[in-house]
């Protein structure tokens, strides 16, 4: 059986770090309203869709912070489940902002909360650009842990670039589903390639509708989804990030850009700031073989 229900947010928890770890023990997943200020997150919106514009996919006559697509975006051939092209996408890994906003002092103090001790972020930061056009599907239910490994006590963060009402497709997950360990998996459409099997489960899915500042933290083996993209025309802009607590092993490509996409020095061409270019080198961390065959059983 399925059932939705509804994220209640958690932020009377930020100062009782006993009682958020105990939620996030139960539950897999903690839900923030407000969590970062709406100034650095609409000002990456407005980023985001200026790459959308650069290469027409957005609507002509439009307000481009309402980021309404334009139908020839149907033609676009997305690469790591970004919902952009290639050239798109490594214009959105340029971007310092990206990368600055997985730094907010407000999801690190979050997380050191959380974790107990020095929160590590993982600079393969990923962007999507969800234009609603037929490449671009819902991303099916999944568990971070088998694309991401190293640890499984990293908690990855979900936060839409604006508000993100349920019909605009935001992330959906499957309250204590951390709990029943790697779960098999078969092709699927969508982010990741492939879904979850889930026919037998019973299952209780949280949703809400997000505003600009929420935020969603779940562990590393939370299944989750997105909803679909029922607007028609209006792109879903988010960021997810990974974090994890310092002391913990990680993966060699954890430390990589997204997809590989670009290398670092190329990211980091236009950056005014030298404060985070190659941070995590900083960190003595135990490194970890990725075992390729998990991602795929
Ligand atoms: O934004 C999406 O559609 C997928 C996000 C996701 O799977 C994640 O944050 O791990």
């Amino acid at each position: 059986m399925t059932k939705s229900a509804e994220m209640q947010p958690l932020n009377h928890l930020l100062d009782n770090p006993l009682a958020l770890r105990q939620r996030a023990d139960e539950d897999g997943f903690l839900f923030f309203r407000s969590l970062v200020p709406a100034d650095p997150i609409l000002s990456l919106r407005q980023q985001f869709l200026q790459i959308c514009d650069k290469y027409g996919w957005i609507a002509p006559g439009t307000a481009l912070i309402d980021g309404i697509a334009d139908p020839s975006a149907d033609e676009i051939e997305p690469v790591q489940a970004s919902g952009v092209s290639m050239a798109g996408y490594q214009d959105v890994q340029r971007l310092e902002a990206f990368h600055r906003l997985s730094h907010h002092p407000a999801i690190i103090s979050m997380l050191e909360t959380l974790f107990g001790e020095t929160v590590f972020a993982h600079p393969r930061n990923i962007g999507r650009l969800m234009i609603p056009a037929k490449c671009n599907v819902p991303t099916p239910p999944h568990q971070d842990y088998i694309y991401i490994q190293g640890t499984n006590s990293f908690y990855s963060l979900w936060m839409p670039l604006g508000n993100c009402p349920r019909p605009l497709g935001g992330l959906s997950t499957l309250r204590g589903s951390h709990k029943w360990g790697i779960l098999p998996t078969r092709p699927a459409a969508g982010a990741g390639g492939r879904a979850v099997i889930l026919d037998d489960i019973e299952q209780e899915w949280f949703e809400v509708d997000f505003e600009t500042g929420d935020a969603l933290v779940f562990h590393s083996q939370t299944i989750h989804k997105s909803l679909p993209n029922l607007t028609g025309n209006q792109i879903r802009l988010s960021v997810d990030y990974r974090y994890q607590p310092a002391s913990q092993p990680i993966v060699q490509s954890s430390n990589n850009p997204h997809g590989d996409v670009l290398t670092w020095e190329e990211v980091y061409e236009d950056w005014d700031s030298t404060e985070l270019r190659y941070y995590w080198k900083d960190y003595q961390m135990s490194i970890e073989p990725f075992d390729g065959a998990l991602a795929e059983r």
